[in-house]
């Protein structure tokens, strides 16, 4: 049964010793939270932490073609492993949790089981995915995506970061692109996750198994309009694209409401970003979700369509390019029902993106979430308490050892 928090004692410990060991790493002292953005220098402080890890514990690691690391636990070649793990990256300012409690969670899952002395018949083994927040390159699960194929290589590799580096840079490498033969080594995939809102406090359990991911996307909007004078254009004559914009961006949140969905303009980049000058282009990014596609279809287009009614009124010119799309994900519901026996947990849908979900398309996959007090995410108010995360861990064992050993 997991209704309870795992009590104070040797995995808590366990937890708390090695998650203080990245605790620091990427942390901005100002707002608490972290800047660990995709093969940058605090990412790869903890994909070389990773390495030391998986050391530790004499398991090899094989970084893909893409960026992505695995470290395997047993023979490669004794059948199909057990995959798991997660993400480094974060969004700016983000939570401590989103990401590396799936990895750290993993190493300690690996030592519970032999620990217990669990001989898992087939492999097991811990990755650790990049870029998942696309918020260096743009495009989320950039590196699941890449393994999987669900994204062309070429284009990865030019895409760029604010500074103009591109993915293929920053990698040091054109990715490789879809890896069949290295997906094909993976029975299953279990992501641990922080829980990203409050139902688990709701439900007064520190574990759940997740049902679905709503489909989500990201759209870029460009408003052009005329740079000129803010103290002599008169406001008749102003072609002012910072209108048209914030117009968008109010009628996003309306549109989303009338359709229970969710619309988002958390990015916003001006030029030329003075105070005394119309701007000359304003760029705003859309991130929608919504429980089916036919709604969050029907919902980006409303935006457009009356952002392009308010362009013509307000003399700007509007582009929108789609820059990532994620269908709906029905977690392998055999799985998650398998898991939810075991673990006698709740089931939870989400409306946050996961690599999980984008290799649930081609591998059978589940996720387990922890319970979030603040149920807040992409923020530093993001929390776990450390009988929970070890609450994770201990369902991950199982999850695994059920997995690897029958
Ligand atoms: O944006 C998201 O849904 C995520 O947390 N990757
Ligand atoms: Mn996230
Ligand atoms: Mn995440």
């Amino acid at each position: 049964m997991l209704t309870h928090s795992v009590e104070e004692g040797p995995l808590i410990n366990r937890f708390r010793k090695l998650w203080a060991e990245i605790a620091g790493v990427g942390r901005d002292s100002g707002s608490g939270g972290y800047l660990r953005y995709a093969l940058t220098e605090a990412e790869r402080t903890l994909r070389g932490w990773f390495r030391e890890q998986a050391d530790a514990r004499g398991m090899p690691v094989q970084q893909d073609g893409n960026g992505n690391l695995f470290a395997w636990w047993g023979d490669p070649d004794a059948g199909e492993a057990v995959l798991t793990g997660s993400h480094f990256d974060s969004v700016p300012h983000g939570g401590a949790y989103d990401g590396p409690l799936g990895i750290v969670g993993a190493f300690l899952a690996v030592d519970e089981l032999r620990a217990a002395g669990v001989a898992p018949d087939r492999p097991i083994v811990v990755a650790a995915f990049v870029e998942e927040e696309g918020a260096r390159f743009g495009v989320p699960c950039l590196g699941s995506r890449l393994l999987t194929g669900e994204i062309d290589a070429d284009r990865a590799a030019g895409l760029r970061d604010r500074a103009g580096v591109s993915f293929a840079d920053a990698l040091g490498a054109r990715p490789a692109g879809a890896d069949p033969t290295l997906l094909g080594r993976f029975a299953a995939f279990v992501e641990l996750h922080v829980e990203q809102g409050r139902a688990l406090v709701d439900a007064d359990a520190p574990v759940a198994v997740a049902s679905a991911i709503w489909p989500h996307g990201r759209w870029r909007f460009d408003f052009t309009g005329e740079g000129n004078h803010a103290g002599t254009t008169r406001m008749a004559d102003r072609r002012d694209p910072m209108l048209t914009y914030a117009f968008t961006v109010l009628a996003a949140n309306k549109e989303a409401r009338l359709r229970d969905a969710h619309a988002t303009v958390g990015r916003v980049s001006v030029e030329p970003n003075a105070t005394n000058a119309i701007p000359s282009r304003v760029t705003g990014w859309l991130d929608a979700r919504a429980a089916e596609a036919e709604t969050l279809h029907g919902l980006v287009e409303a935006v457009r369509a009356k952002a392009t009614e308010r362009a013509g009124r307000d003399g700007t010119a509007l582009t929108c390019t789609p820059e990532s799309a994620t269908p709906l994900v029905a977690f392998d519901g055999g799985l998650a029902g398998r898991l939810v026996t075991l673990l006698d947990a709740p089931v939870l849908p989400t409306g946050a993106g996961h690599d999980a979900g984008v290799l649930a398309a081609h591998l059978p996959t589940a996720m387990l979430f922890v319970r979030n007090p603040t149920g807040v995410s992409h923020s530093p108010a993001e929390s776990a308490t450390d009988a929970d995360c070890a609450a994770g861990v201990a369902a991950l064992a199982r999850v695994l050892e059920e997995l690897a050993c029958h």
